[in-house]
């Protein structure tokens, strides 16, 4: 059954212009094809189960996971190229790494689909939210769990002889944890109908990013890429923490941002923080500067789901010039990162730290 129409393709390649016509497959097409690969083997289940199931579970697969920007997953593939490129040398090799990669991106599915149901969300990546498919809708809760078990499935395929097994599947564990307690806070701060303003502190704002946000989507990219060029000095691992915490930060400001500012078809997702109620950064930017009266209109409007109320609260963003303050944290938060970068990385990670910002700076989507 056809639950949707596109699906991703394996990347044929582009021919070289020279005398001898040769293939040069990019990173991101490398990365892909190995996509192609991981779940046609993942379907090809030894137990025999149904046709149907597995239909479903390619289809939950490819709907789901590839169609971002797979920047978490290419992370890893930059990190190991600017550390030691020797590992991306011969095919299985660099297939292992993609392979780590894309469990990356199978725990970002995983997140984003559970994320739709709980944000009341309506389109992600430009297309339907899964659990708003008319096949799919509550099975989307165990999808969501699905996706994360591949990971260890995906891990215990390609990782079960590697000498970094162990220590990969628990940092995706801690990973997964933190991620889940920054959800949990995200949700417990933004009760539904009831909107307290005191609670959106820069304080609590930073602490819910930091969880929900940074650890998945900068950390374990670069731990990852750290494992498997062999760095063991846990030094380097808290410098990466350091950096990647602040990266993570300017990250969700970003998406924050763009909730209410973006064009929707270029972002790929409708936003829904304001009548979410959700403890998003411009709403405590708001609530900094906001006279008697701006404070009333955010306590009237703020969290409810009807047009009027959320347009008075973009008027009241547009009042307090928030897109100039957005522009002014977006530069300070730039130059403050990148002297991060050039104190405490070394010389080898310095090249994957500055590739993962050059990603996010000034993004549009
Ligand atoms: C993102 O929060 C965090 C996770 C773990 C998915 P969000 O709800 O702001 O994300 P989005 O804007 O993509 O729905
Ligand atoms: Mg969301
Ligand atoms: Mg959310
Ligand atoms: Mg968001």
């Amino acid at each position: 059954g056809a639950v949707l129409a596109s699906v991703a393709k394996p990347v044929a390649g582009r021919i070289q212009k020279s005398r001898e016509p040769k293939v040069v497959l990019s990173d991101k097409d490398h990365f892909m094809n190995a996509f192609d690969r991981i779940v046609k083997e993942l379907v090809k289940d030894k137990e025999q189960h149904p046709k149907e199931l597995l239909d479903y579970l390619d289809e939950m697969c490819r709907y789901n996971i590839p169609f971002g920007k797979l920047n978490r997953g290419l992370a890893v593939i930059q990190g190991v190229r600017s550390m030691r490129p020797a590992l991306l040398k011969d095919d299985e090799s660099f297939f292992r790494i993609c392979a780590l990669g894309w469990c990356i991106e199978f725990l970002q599915a995983s997140f984003l689909v559970a994320d739709d149901i709980m944000d009341e969300s309506v389109t992600r990546r430009g297309q339907p939210c899964w659990y708003k498919l008319p096949g799919v809708q509550v099975k989307a809760v165990n999808d969501a769990m699905m996706l994360e078990s591949l990971i260890f499935v995906v891990m215990k395929k390609y990782f079960n002889r590697h000498p970094k097994y162990v220590q990969l599947i628990e940092l995706f564990h801690e990973m997964t944890y933190r991620t889940c307690k920054g959800q949990l806070w995200d949700m417990m701060t933004a009760p539904i109908g009831e909107v307290d303003l005191t609670k959106y502190t820069m304080e609590r704002y930073q602490h819910i990013v930091k969880y929900k946000t940074a650890y998945y989507t900068f950390y374990l990219p670069v731990a990852c890429a750290l494992t498997m060029v062999g760095v063991e000095d846990s030094k380097q691992y808290k410098i990466a923490e350091t950096i990647c915490c602040e990266m993570g930060e300017f990250f969700q400001v970003q998406d924050d941002y763009l909730d209410c500012y973006a064009d929707a078809k270029v972002l790929g997702k409708v936003g829904t923080d304001i009548q979410d109620n959700k403890c998003g950064w411009l709403v405590c930017q708001a609530l900094l500067i906001a006279n008697k009266s701006q404070l009333e209109v955010i306590h009237e409007h703020y969290g409810r789901h009807c047009e009027e109320s959320i347009s008075k609260i973009k008027e009241l963003y547009v009042e307090l010039n928030l897109e100039e303050m957005y522009k002014k944290y977006e530069e300070e938060s730039y130059l403050k990162i990148k002297s991060l970068i050039e104190d405490k990385a070394d010389r080898v990670s310095k090249g994957m730290y500055t590739w993962l910002l050059g990603k996010i700076y000034k993004r549009e989507k």
